[in-house]
């Protein structure tokens, strides 16, 4: 039961529809106070040998793995029984294991010593400087994972952190945080506030660093915030990813491709499958079997591990997704399949929905839907195709199928995306770790939060000069002469 006084949120099982329990909003005085907290231990943390963090960071894997079970529970009844929630402790222990191989030599990587070049009696050291205190504003559709991508680089790299998870999806909170204090060091220097926008802003205004994911309006505000106060901020604001689709391409496995990517997770994943462009000669062989697959993905509404897909997590998505299906039928678009939201057992589902008939004056093909939607445009050259590809404000990953990988590579080289899928859509786990990518547009700003250099975002590089020789005297210097050489 929340304290008298303390503003609350209703937090809504994506299930059932009903309100499980009031979220007691961390008041801004208490975030004021975490934040204080977690910046007088970063002073520790960060003074600790690199390897001793890692030692730490070890031990929390050991408790998540302990605690999986209860975590996945929670993280499924945030999202109404996603895939991704079962293995979520894993994704983050696999997290963590990745940083403790890749820290060290990444940090290693970034040390400069030895003699200048330009003046050679200076010898040049560098010190990598972790950022005090860090905050991470993280969004609904991968509660967990999403609030750890960042958070655990950054502790790797000496800063604290100060969490502040979406209000939608607050259940994984709890068993998380179960494991962080049986780990006496890492409690110290990581924490959680609770609540929505406004707590966030209260999280922005007390750190010195802000990892935002989450929706471009949202996204400009935070990024308003963190100007006005001056902190760096790196926004990873969603996706709008297209799939072309060539003549000489398979069509099952063009179409296997492209439903998964498209609806897993009903949608709800940042680079989903969002645009769909086929050549023309063989778009409606393709529609044909898209269609003929869509209508076999079965929803999870009896049993969420029985089924392909669950309810949207977000209870005003489907809204936004029917909003966009409204426009695209206004304009011309015709649903072959799905496109209606079913109340089952009080959530709200939606089937995989195939649009053809599409073009871009379609909000469907310009703005971030986040649900199972499938439009597909046909296109008659692989010039118009990648035109209208990257025809967007965003560019987080993008996906080609062709005859063959020699076709699709050169097709892939001119997609303005930050990850691009060849023969296949969804391979974004592929490339962890081995390789940091920026997106384009408003998808990613402020840097790659992947691949082992991606912990560079929360250090700053000090070069520490030594000059072994005598210093210059001013005394020494020649004033410059205005009238230039002389003759
Ligand atoms: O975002 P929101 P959501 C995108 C996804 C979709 C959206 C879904 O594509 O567009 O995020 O997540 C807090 N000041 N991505 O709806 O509403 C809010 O409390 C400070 C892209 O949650 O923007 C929540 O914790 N904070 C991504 C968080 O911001 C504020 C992967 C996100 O909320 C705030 C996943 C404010 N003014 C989803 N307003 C990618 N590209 O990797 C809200 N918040």
């Amino acid at each position: 039961m929340a304290e008298a006084g303390v503003r609350t949120i209703p937090i809504r099982n994506p299930r059932t529809g009903a309100t499980d329990f009031e979220l007691p909003v961390t008041p801004p005085e208490e975030v004021a106070r975490k934040a204080a907290r977690l910046r007088e231990n970063q002073k520790r943390w960060a003074a600790r040998p690199l390897s001793e963090r890692i030692a730490v960071m070890r031990r929390w894997s050991g408790e998540l793995v302990a605690h999986a079970k209860a975590i996945g529970a929670a993280d499924g009844a945030d999202t109404g029984g996603c895939h991704t929630s079962q293995f979520t402790a894993f994704i983050a222990v696999a997290n963590i294991s990745g940083w403790c191989e890749d820290a060290e030599p990444a940090l290693a990587r970034a040390h400069v010593s030895g003699p200048s070049i330009t003046m050679p009696t200076v010898e040049i050291r560098s010190q990598l400087v972790p950022y005090p205190l860090v905050g991470v504003i993280s969004p609904w559709n991968a509660p967990m994972m999403l609030s750890l991508l960042d958070a655990v680089p950054a502790l790797f790299a000496g800063c604290a952190v100060l969490l502040k998870p979406s209000e939608v999806t607050p259940r994984f909170v709890e068993p998380l945080m179960e494991t962080v204090r049986r780990v006496p060091e890492l409690a110290e220097v990581f924490d959680v506030v609770l609540g929505d926008g406004r707590t966030g802003q209260d999280v922005i205004a007390n750190v010195d660093l802000i990892c935002f994911t989450g929706s471009v309006p949202n996204g400009r505000k935070v990024a308003v915030a963190c100007a006005e106060r001056l902190i760096p901020c790196f926004l990873e604001l969603g996706g709008k990813d297209p799939a072309i689709v060539t003549e000489t391409a398979d069509i099952d496995r063009a179409t296997t491709a492209v439903l998964r990517g498209g609806v897993y997770a009903t949608g709800q994943v940042c680079y989903s499958v969002e645009r769909i462009y086929v050549h023309e000669s063989i778009h409606d062989r393709f529609v044909e079997e898209l269609v003929r697959k869509a209508q076999q993905v079965r929803l999870n509404d009896r049993d969420p591990l029985d089924g392909h897909i669950g309810p949207f997590i977000f209870v005003r998505q489907p809204e936004i997704v029917e909003a966009h299906l409204r426009d695209a039928v206004a304009k011309g678009a015709k649903v072959l399949t799905g496109g209606v939201t079913e109340t089952l057992g009080g959530g709200l589902y939606m089937r995989p929905t195939v649009l053809t008939d599409v073009n871009h004056s379609m909000i469907i093909m310009r703005e971030e839907t986040f649900g199972p939607i499938l439009p597909v445009m046909r296109y008659r050259t692989v010039d118009e195709a990648v035109e209208l590809a990257n025809d967007t404000m965003f560019g987080l990953t993008a996906s080609v199928i062709a005859g063959s990988e020699a076709e699709a590579l050169p097709i892939a080289e001119r997609l303005n995306a930050g990850s691009v899928n060849v023969q296949d859509t969804f391979l974004t786990f592929a490339k962890l770790r081995r390789i940091g990518t920026h997106s384009f547009g408003v998808s990613g700003l402020g840097g790659s939060r992947t691949g082992p250099d991606s912990i560079m975002r929360f250090l700053r590089r000090k070069a520490i000069m030594t000059n072994h020789g005598a210093p210059a005297s001013i005394l020494d210097d020649k004033p410059a002469d205005v009238a230039g050489p002389r003759r």
